[in-house]
């Protein structure tokens, strides 16, 4: 069995940062496919058994069970002394980050995602609402990552790996990629990393409705 195992699926990006987290590492890992657009994350006894607020990504690791990415991927820098941080500011340099990912980068690319490029609603008031507050926190970003090459301490850690939850979804959003050259030369660099792979490679499950 092994050591680690995580509850995602394939278009889960929140999933994605700690799968890509296991396979950078190297860790020993597998996935454990949560069906959810068949439901199972609202289902009374997955609720139960795994995640009461019905969420993936779920990390079983030596007969516990976490969720939430960010508090994930800091037990797992904790456990396992890789993509952590290596002194009390850095720390703080990452959760500040993984905080505003949680809030805005994250959240509002992923929910346009879901509306614009996966059940294709077409351009609404609320989707465009979510691209305009999308594209003020990818301007963040791409500002900071104008100045380092990585989010926090000029190297990868898991500040980075929470913010590429998502970038690499190929769904199309609307998105002005073009203004974030930035962000794109940051996705090259950890798509260079050795172990990188997509995230419809690493999660099992269907790649479309
Ligand atoms: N803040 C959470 C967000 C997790 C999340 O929203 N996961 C999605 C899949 S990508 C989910 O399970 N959503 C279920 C729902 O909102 O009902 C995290 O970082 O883990």
């Amino acid at each position: 069995m092994s050591e680690f195992k995580l509850h995602c699926f394939a278009m889960s990006g929140n999933s994605y940062k700690v799968a890509l987290f296991l396979a950078l590492a190297e860790e020993d890992w597998e996935p454990v496919f949560v069906d959810y657009f068949g439901g199972q994350t609202h289902q009374e006894q997955w609720r139960q058994e795994v995640n009461e607020v019905g969420e993936v990504p779920v990390l079983e690791h030596k007969g516990t069970k976490l969720s939430q990415s960010a508090l994930i991927l800091d037990y797992l820098a904790e456990t396992t002394g890789k993509f952590g941080p290596n002194n009390p500011e850095e720390r703080q340099e990452i959760w500040r980050w993984m905080l505003f990912d949680n809030h805005k980068f994250t959240s509002y690319y992923a929910t346009l995602r879901f509306l614009y490029g996966i059940k294709q609603t077409g351009e609404t008031p609320v989707t465009a609402f979510l691209r305009e507050r999308a594209i003020a926190a990818y301007r963040i970003v791409d500002d900071h990552l104008r100045k380092t090459p990585f989010l926090v301490a000029g190297r990868p850690t898991i500040a980075d790996l929470s913010l590429a939850g998502y970038v690499y979804m190929p769904e199309e959003t609307g998105m002005p990629e073009s203004e974030f050259s930035h962000i794109a030369k940051w996705k090259d660099r950890i798509r260079n990393l050795s172990g990188w792979r997509h995230p419809y490679d690493l999660m099992p499950g269907s790649t479309s409705l």
